[in-house]
């Protein structure tokens, strides 16, 4: 009678340690095998008995200068600024769009408004970017306002355990010394998104070539419903959103209000992208020509090729236009 169970055996108690797997070897296979057992290791060490921690720093892992730290089967980077990342491997310098207009007025709050010319003239925190123009073009806090504070809302960050607001405060506590005639402020915040699949594809810095794109600031010869704009992204990219900005045309305000996207592998089959319905997904455009309106694509899209088909606008068909994605 063979008894299996319960008998104190070369795997019992388990030789192997740090959750290693111990395997009796058969009589029949032990030929010059001199052990009872061996050990069958996790990924994150090794050795007879699986007691020797792999260094996942030796193969340096950290890009950009970051320091790497070894852990249980994985590695840290710590990272200089501007990178980020697992490897350090991302530059964290774009706009986060406060002059651009990614960031929407709802997502820009502060403690207080000022009001100027018989309170007509409003200062609102909405007005804090960049480069504005206007005769009211920056934020400022109310004169009794003695802790000023502007803050401006990331939506979405905080699922990624990374703050989610970011709060400008207590400019400096004698306010004659920093503002001059009432603290007035326009502020642009660097940065990047953290899930690393949202970085401009070139388009508006031109890394996409005009050969691949019709033109920067494109006007269909048509006003219908059967134009569109095409772009050649080159390779397979993975793509996350889109940014589209309308025109002036001697003095003609031109946008689009509302558009169709398709995408393709290939240049010839088209698919377009569909809503949760199941239904054409309309994305709405612009409401002028200077502001830029971000739309996400959810699901993120794989393709080479992607269409931008105008469904409404504003005077002409005119569309300006920044593609967001990375390339894995
Ligand atoms: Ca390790």
């Amino acid at each position: 009678m063979i008894v299996r169970v319960c008998v104190p055996g070369p795997c019992s108690p388990n030789p192997c340690l740090n959750d290693g797997q111990c395997e009796v070897v058969s009589e029949k296979r032990r030929g010059d095998v001199f052990s009872h057992y061996y050990c069958v290791c996790p990924p994150e060490v090794t050795g007879e008995h699986c007691e020797t921690n792999i260094n996942e720093c030796q193969v340096k892992p950290c890009q950009n200068g970051g320091t790497c730290s070894d852990l249980n089967g994985d590695f840290y980077c710590t990272c200089p600024s501007p990178y980020v990342g697992k490897s350090c491997q991302q530059r964290c310098t774009s706009r986060l769009g406060l002059e651009a207009g990614g960031i929407s007025e709802a997502h820009i709050r502060a403690s207080s408004v000022r009001y100027t010319f018989m309170g007509l003239q409003r200062w609102g925190p909405e007005l804090a970017r960049l480069n504005l123009k206007g005769l009211v073009n920056a934020w400022s806090p109310a004169p009794h306002d003695r802790e000023p504070w502007i803050q401006v809302w990331f939506s979405g960050a905080g699922r990624l355990g990374y703050s989610e607001f970011v709060k400008l405060l207590k400019f400096h506590q004698n306010r004659s010394v920093v503002c001059r005639r009432g603290c007035t402020l326009r502020l642009e915040l660097i940065g990047c998104e953290l899930n690393g699949c949202s970085e401009p594809m070139g388009l508006r810095s031109r890394l996409i070539s005009d050969s691949q794109i019709s033109t920067n600031a494109w006007t269909a010869a048509g006003t219908d419903q059967n134009q569109w704009i095409q772009v050649d992204l080159g390779a397979s990219k993975k793509l996350t959103g889109i940014i589209t900005q309308g025109a002036k045309d001697f003095g003609h305000i031109q946008f689009v209000t509302a558009f169709k996207v398709s995408y393709s592998q290939n240049g010839r089959d088209w698919s377009l992208v569909k809503d949760q319905r199941g239904q054409d997904k309309i994305f709405a455009g612009n409401t002028d020509n200077n502001v830029h309106k971000k739309n996400r694509f959810e699901p993120a899209l794989f393709c080479r090729f992607i269409r931008v088909l105008p469904w409404d606008w504003h005077g002409r068909i005119t569309l300006r236009l920044e593609l967001l994605g990375c390339s894995q």
